[in-house]
């Protein structure tokens, strides 16, 4: 039984206070007593509408919809679509109520926790987020030890973007405008939540305590390869929150994995080259091949937003850009060769001395001029 709901008056006929979005993949099973539920809040007076976005299942998903014919619940299917994150903002787009939740629709999320929500919402939360982490949240048991060092990882990895305990939560509720705030945003992979969080720009989360249920119908979706996204969606959204860092930390890991390189080089040139090429033009070869090695990688990695510019201007001003740096490891290296250093130590020193002149200036000089961010 449901009571003591917070108020959620209809702001007018056509809108619901409160749109549920549920993305569904191949989980008919699971919808009709995840409807009921939601139903009996309905019924204690709750003035909600159910958004649930099906991507195609073929499984009787749209025929149980129909039998049911239910006014408050809508059915989306994505016919060519695919994809959680990108299902859950379709649902959004097409939401009419005030405060938003989604959920997922295989009983895990136990739909009782809205008004909750609601109340989080009501007291200023400008997000909340249905929580297995904080004081009174439980996960039932059966958890692998595999799925549990996954989601500890997984969370582990979230915590440069927020301090939620639980930002891997597919339960989420926020109100419209917080959502209509959010810039940018990249439904890449399975975390929306987190995706929310970070674009919508949220400082208040509040986290809900929820009994997270093991789903008793139907597969997850939670593959390996969708496991590897979450890969490339931490990335990006490194890349969107921390632009500066993003670029200089690969620049400086890319200026060591150099100098690698240019004793690697140097030290085979001395073994297969030593009778073709003097000894400068062993190193000149060898730092002209280390640049570009840098150059390719720098590219890629740090200045990834400047990738579709013409690679030739790029490459003019790298290596200019590169001249200091380069003339000090030349000389540094010629210098100390043969004296007490053998080539590949000798070069090493070259690189390093280089690479100190070079790091800094290097990366503000090349990230203004070269690989120039658009406006
Ligand atoms: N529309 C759509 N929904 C999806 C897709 N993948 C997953 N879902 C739904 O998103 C919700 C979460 O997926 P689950 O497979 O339950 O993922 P999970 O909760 O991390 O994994 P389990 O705990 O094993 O169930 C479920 O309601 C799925 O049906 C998709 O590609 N498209
Ligand atoms: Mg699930």
């Amino acid at each position: 039984m449901i009571d003591d709901l917070p108020k959620t008056s209809p702001r007018n006929e056509d809108r619901p206070a409160v749109s549920i979005v549920v993305p569904t993949f191949r989980e008919a099973d699971s919808l009709p007593p995840l409807l009921d539920r939601i139903a009996e809040i309905r019924q204690a007076g709750m003035d909600l509408e159910v958004i649930i976005v099906d991507d195609d299942s073929n499984d009787g998903t749209e025929a149980c919809i129909a039998d049911r014919n239910c006014p408050w619940v809508t059915l989306i299917t994505r016919k060519d679509a695919r994809g959680l994150s990108s299902a859950v903002l379709c649902g959004l787009e097409a939401a009419r109520g005030e405060t938003l939740v989604v959920m997922d629709a295989d009983l895990s999320h136990p739909p009782e926790a809205i008004p909750d929500f609601q109340r989080a919402l009501d007291a200023g939360a400008d997000f909340v987020v249905g929580s297995r982490y904080v004081s009174g949240g439980t996960t039932e048991d059966g958890w692998g030890v595999l799925r549990w060092v996954n989601s500890k990882v997984a969370t582990l990895m979230a915590r440069p973007f927020t301090k939620v305990r639980d930002p891997m939560s597919g339960y989420l509720g926020f109100r419209r405008h917080t959502w209509s705030d959010a810039v940018d945003l990249d439904p890449v992979g399975y975390k929306i939540g987190l995706e929310l969080i970070v674009k919508c720009r949220c400082t208040h989360v509040k986290e809900v305590p929820i009994h997270f249920s093991t789903r008793r119908h139907g597969e997850s979706k939670l593959s390996l390869r969708v496991q590897a996204q979450y890969f490339v969606h931490i990335l990006r959204l490194a890349r969107w929150k921390f632009p500066g860092w993003s670029s200089f930390v690969p620049f400086a890991l890319v200026g060591v994995t150099g100098v690698g390189v240019y004793v690697g080089l140097l030290w085979l040139f001395e073994l297969m080259l030593q009778n073709v090429l003097s000894e400068d033009m062993r190193i000149i070869l060898a730092i002209l091949l280390t640049m570009m090695w840098n150059f390719i990688f720098d590219r890629w990695l740090a200045f990834w937003y400047a990738r579709r510019d013409s690679l030739l201007r790029q490459l003019v001003g790298f290596i200019a850009v590169c001249s200091i740096p380069v003339v000090i490891n030349f000389f540094v290296t010629r210098w100390l060769i043969g004296d007490q250093f053998v080539t590949p130590a000798a070069g090493m020193l070259g690189a390093l001395a280089g690479s100190v002149a070079g790091v800094v200036f290097n990366w503000f000089v090349v990230r203004a001029f070269v690989f120039k961010r658009a406006s």
